[in-house]
């Protein structure tokens, strides 16, 4: 049965050529698979693409992931979470990179002046969050590998400008360039997805520039505009206002839990907690803990919140946030 590819098909199979960039490549090749007419005459081409996708992730996953200059914009994941920044030119999100890390990632007003991910530690209470700085996304461009990286994120930051003449539009903008590549951003997990969208993100809205004198109007356009479907925290990365709130919205959204391990005759490092899944048990900590622990586990005793301090529990207690954990094998 002939394949009757259509010619949009060899349009994007010649992008393919142009790049040796394997996130790129994967993107491509993904494009192309959605493109395949879906029958029985294209089936060995559905196969050899997702044979060439599989390959090619699995080489990536192999390779150090850093952001090397500019070549592969993979970030080596680190810290209890991982959040990308995304959003137009000059909205302040490296400005806010800034004052929320050690990090010191170049600030102007001229745009792109961010050309690769900037991966940068901030500190929330006892743990770090990774936040990733990236270029901007305009009506007409869109770097590739930038859906690739809100792929593999837990949680998306958009930051927008109060000082943009249309803060709703440029929002409207990014979503609209990320459901071209599939990408749904959302308020929180849900099943019910679009039927276009193949890949779900947390959502966090951040309305930068609150200190701006035409802010207020803006904000409330904004505010009614995303109503309950979005999560909206205005802040200013000048003055520092909405940066706690921001901090904690982002713990939160990350959907983990912090635990302490608490070994008998030693003193609880409170500073170096596990950090693990909502909704993990004993057992899971222990594994944590150590690989080999799982197997030898007895049972365990639990210090924390709503609970008889001291408790003994077994492998299957679901675990909440801040529970000290003495381990028994
Ligand atoms: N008024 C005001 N300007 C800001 C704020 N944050 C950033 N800017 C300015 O906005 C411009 C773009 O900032 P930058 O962080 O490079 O934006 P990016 O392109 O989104 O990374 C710079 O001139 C910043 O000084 C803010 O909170 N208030
Ligand atoms: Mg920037």
């Amino acid at each position: 049965m002939p394949a009757n590819l259509p010619p949009q098909y060899f349009e994007v199979e010649k992008k393919l050529k142009a790049t040796s960039v394997s996130s790129e490549k994967i993107s491509i090749l993904e494009e192309l698979l959605s493109i395949v007419p879906k029958h029985k005459g294209t089936e060995k081409i559905q196969a050899q693409l997702k044979s060439k996708i599989s390959k090619l992730k699995s080489e990536s996953k192999r390779k150090p992931l850093t952001a090397k200059h500019g070549q592969e914009h993979n970030v080596k994941k680190s810290g209890a979470g991982q959040v990308i920044l995304i959003g137009p030119a000059n909205t302040g999100k490296s400005s806010l990179i800034k004052v929320l890390t050690n990090a010191s990632p170049q600030v102007s007003d001229y745009p792109f002046t961010t050309i690769s991910a900037y991966p940068a530690m901030m500190r929330f209470e006892n743990i770090q969050i990774q936040l990733v700085d990236t270029p901007p996304i305009t009506p007409d461009y869109l770097e590739i590998w930038i859906p690739e990286l809100i792929k593999s994120a837990d949680v998306v930051m958009l930051v927008l400008d109060l000082s943009s003449p249309d803060p709703v539009r440029d929002f409207q903008v990014i979503i609209q360039k990320l459901i071209e590549k599939r990408i749904e951003l959302i308020r929180e997990n849900r099943s019910d997805s679009s039927p276009s969208a193949k890949y779900q993100k947390k959502l966090l809205v951040i309305a930068n520039k609150n200190d701006h004198a035409l802010s207020p109007d803006r904000l409330t356009a904004l505010k009614q505009y995303l109503n309950s479907s979005h999560q909206l925290i205005p802040v200013s990365a000048f003055q520092g206002d909405g940066l706690d709130l921001l901090k904690n919205r982002l713990f939160v959204m990350l959907n983990i839990i912090r635990v302490y391990s608490k070994i008998p005759g030693r003193k609880i490092e409170y500073d170096n907690p596990f950090t693990l899944k909502k909704g993990s048990t004993v057992l899971d900590m222990a594994q944590a803990v150590h690989k080999d622990f799982s197997h030898k586990f007895k049972f365990a005793r639990i210090w924390g919140k709503n609970k008889y301090q001291g408790q003994k529990v077994k492998r299957d207690y679901i675990l909440e946030d801040e529970d000290v954990i003495e381990l028994h094998i």
